[in-house]
């Protein structure tokens, strides 16, 4: 059994696996030398022999128990005709929703959209499964999708005054998205990722009241869905402001957590298996600090089933030296 999977399924307590959310991206030199020559980011997760390469570029350089694939949450409204680009130092942009377009698009439209993306799993996992380590799926919650579906580009902290006034058109529009997201996790378990991990990084941006229209239910089926598959399944339901009622209600396999929250309360109050926590600013200090808040995590964790990660992804301004230091304090420990 994989390491990541012993702590999931097994609930091995003994044993502290990490990757690294982001840990194929900006930070590493052999990335944005890619990156470089490759300026169209969808093209470039659509190109599966690079994408293959840069998923697997921080494999090769650290010691890390899992890939995860290099793509991104928003292929699903690319993949469903929605324009989708990247602006330098601004982030994603997309374009109109046409809800009388996507309605009419089937499975094999959305699969062969973005048919690389599987592509470069399969050839990852095969790799990966050679040293007994996980290659992990990852979809965006439908909450968080559909904040960038109707908002168009980054909420940063909130969205668009009139964002609920067509709340017809929004569940509508939320039906499209499970719908794809399910053809999306099947065909990437049927790849060979081997965890899924939900993200839903805009949960924080929402009221309590909203939580079971927006996030628990959609993500209930979500989990569900990934459960009959017989994967487990990791939610990051970014800066919720109650990770316990989430669990109870949702149910995943392992919860992610952000930096945000005190992880001495979630390891008294929540029983299953726990990801993450430190924050990426950590990896911008020294190495005495991030020995030291590290060992935090893993004091605090010691005997619960957890895996090693940051509370978010790791800032392209991370040097190296950090994350070789990070990665040997987990595996001295
Ligand atoms: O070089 C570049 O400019 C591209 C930067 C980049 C990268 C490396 C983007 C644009 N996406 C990615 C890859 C990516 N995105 C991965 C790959 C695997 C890995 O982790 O190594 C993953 C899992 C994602 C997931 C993702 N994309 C999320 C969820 C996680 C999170 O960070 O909260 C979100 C919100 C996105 C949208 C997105 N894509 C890219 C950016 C800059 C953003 C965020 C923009 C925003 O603030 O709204």
């Amino acid at each position: 059994m994989t390491p990541l999977h012993e702590v999931i399924i097994n609930n091995k307590t003994s044993i502290k696996p990490v990757w690294i959310m982001r840990q194929a991206g900006r930070y590493l030199p052999e990335f944005r030398e890619i990156r470089k020559n490759n300026p169209n980011f969808i093209e470039l997760c659509l190109n599966d022999k690079l994408s293959s390469k840069i998923t697997l570029q921080p494999i090769r350089r650290f010691s890390l128990d899992a890939a995860i694939i290099f793509s991104d949450i928003l292929m699903l409204p690319y993949g469903l005709n929605q324009k989708v680009e990247f602006k330098k130092n601004f982030g994603p942009v997309l374009g109109n929703l046409d809800i009388t377009a996507m309605s009419k698009i089937d499975d094999i439209d959305f699969v062969e959209k973005i048919y690389p993306v599987y592509k470069a799993i399969k050839f990852v996992s095969s790799e990966m499964n050679l040293t007994n380590k996980n290659t992990i799926g990852f979809v965006g919650a439908p909450w968080t999708l559909l904040v960038y579906m109707i908002n168009q580009q980054s909420p940063k902290k909130s969205v668009k005054k009139n964002f609920f006034d067509d709340e017809y058109l929004i569940n509508r529009i939320l039906l499209i998205i499970e719908k794809f997201l399910k053809v999306h996790i099947r065909n990437q378990v049927e790849n060979g990722a081997n965890v899924i991990q939900i993200f839903d990084s805009w949960a924080g941006l929402l009221e309590e009241r909203d939580y079971p229209n927006y996030i628990y239910t959609p993500t209930l089926n979500l989990v569900n869905f990934v459960k009959s598959l017989n994967v487990p399944v990791i939610c990051f339901p970014r800066e919720i402001k109650n990770y316990k009622e989430f669990c109870e209600i949702v149910k995943p396999d392992a919860i992610s957590i952000d930096y945000n929250v005190d992880p001495l309360f979630i390891r008294k109050n929540i029983k299953i298996p726990v990801q993450g926590g430190l924050d990426p600013k950590i990896l911008l200090t020294d190495q005495e600090n991030l020995k030291k808040q590290t060992k935090k995590y893993l004091d605090i964790f010691k005997d619960h089933p957890y895996i090693f990660n940051l509370g978010h992804g790791i800032l392209p301004e991370t040097n190296i030296e950090m994350v070789e230091c990070l990665i040997k304090t987990i595996q001295d420990f």
